[in-house]
């Protein structure tokens, strides 16, 4: 951060060129009676408003009154123009190592077993200056992805499944100094391993009802566990194949440069963004009567969790409760905590996660140590608010 530059000037900057910032009057949902909001001083005064000039929409959390995100709310964001399609005309084609290439329609997908899964992503480069804003969970409704893959039949020599969208734009391939501009659709691969696990679904719908054009109508992938890229929306095609992918959404502009310890030395490598790294954020902070109510989300890759810390100014860590409203295994949780004994004024509110595999959130600096990119941004999220 340069120095010079405010917390506050730095975000109201970077809120603008998200094109977030917008009319003012932003409520709280419906409170319970004796429940009064405290608010934030983290965040500004018009964030959170919708902004109609904006393709990017982003879920103001202080929001959050349940564990289902409405789909007229939940983050949107995506690199192209959204392309309209009519579901009636629609199928998605399965092609290139499988026995049986398909055209299948939505009813050709809709007759298949359906299964329900709640799953909650953010974006990869969602972060606090957009208040963790490109985040959401919601209830998907569709088919399994190694359901339709048995369908076809994989042949042996495949080893990823490479998922097209129908959105698609210029890209600029430079090839040892030589630019090439070529259309490219947006699309992302799993490996074959990857896709054919439980979890990846075949999407049609959200909490009930068919995906709206921000959410990919009428079909998209869903990869729960997995940071939002991998959720490819207007999903067009699936080719089998035994290379590797590497186009730019999958190999070049979601990557992040880490530093491990790799046969006993530091090394500086990069990686591809795939599993959710584990990320608490206090979201909203309540007056109740004589106490203080904090609630906040954890997203994760679905490995349980050991449990979430709140600590206040410079107290110890306490433990949080997880809302057993959450607990499927890819949704994100809720945590609550309660806050006795607040006095007026300023005080600074952090969650820290852990989950059974020791992985802990870092705190900014811990993270910025071992990653120099902007992407899996999962570092602890102080947060200030004024008590009255
Ligand atoms: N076809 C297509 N799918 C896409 C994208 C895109 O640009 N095109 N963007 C990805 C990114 S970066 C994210 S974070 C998620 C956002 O999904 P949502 O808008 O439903 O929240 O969609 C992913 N799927
Ligand atoms: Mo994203």
């Amino acid at each position: 951060m340069n120095s010079g530059t405010t917390r506050r000037e730095m975000m109201k900057q970077s809120l603008a060129l998200a094109g977030v910032m917008g009319v003012p009057g932003w409520a709280l949902p419906a409170l319970a009676q004796d429940e009064a909001p405290v608010p934030f001083t983290d965040v500004p005064e018009n964030f959170g408003q919708p902004n109609p000039a904006s393709s990017i929409r982003i879920y103001d959390v202080r929001n959050i009154d349940g564990p289902y995100t409405p789909a007229d709310a939940f983050y949107t964001i995506q690199h192209f123009d959204k392309p309209v399609i009519d579901p009636s005309g629609f199928s998605l084609g399965v092609s290139g190592l499988v026995d049986r290439p398909a055209q299948l329609s939505l009813d050709d997908l809709r007759a298949m077993d359906s299964i329900e899964i709640d799953a909650g992503y953010e974006c990869s480069g969602n972060s606090r200056r957009l208040i963790q804003g490109l985040a959401s969970n919601g209830r998907w409704t569709g088919v399994p992805l190694r359901a339709v893959l048995d369908l076809v039949g994989v042949k042996p020599a495949a080893r990823e499944a490479v998922f097209f969208g129908a959105d698609k734009g210029p890209e600029r391939v430079d090839f040892r100094g030589t630019p090439h501009e070529v259309d490219q659709p947006f699309a992302r691969s799993l490996s074959l391993a990857d896709g054919m696990a439980s979890g990846p679904l075949l999407a049609y719908a959200l909490n009930g009802a068919p995906l709206t054009l921000e959410q990919g109508s009428p079909l998209r992938l869903l990869v729960p566990g997995w940071y939002g890229v991998s959720n490819v929306k207007w999903l067009s095609h699936i080719r089998l194949q035994s290379e590797r992918f590497v186009g730019k959404w999958q190999a070049r502009w979601y990557r992040t440069l880490w530093s491990e310890e790799i046969g006993g030395e530091t090394v500086w490598h990069e990686t591809e963004v795939s599993r959710l790294r584990v990320k608490s954020v206090i979201a909203r902070v309540t007056r109740v009567g004589g106490r203080h109510e904090v609630l906040g989300f954890v997203l994760h890759d679905g490995t349980p969790l050991r449990g979430v810390q709140v600590k206040v100014d410079d107290g110890a860590w306490q433990a949080a409760t997880l809302d057993p409203s959450t607990n499927g295994q890819y949704s994100w949780k809720l945590f609550r905590f309660t806050w006795t004994g607040a006095a007026p004024g300023e005080h600074t509110l952090v969650s820290r996660v852990t989950d059974v595999n020791g992985n802990v959130q870092p705190t900014s600096d811990e993270l910025s140590a071992i990653k120099q990119t902007g992407l899996e941004d999962n570092s602890q999220f102080p947060r200030t608010v004024m008590v009255a």
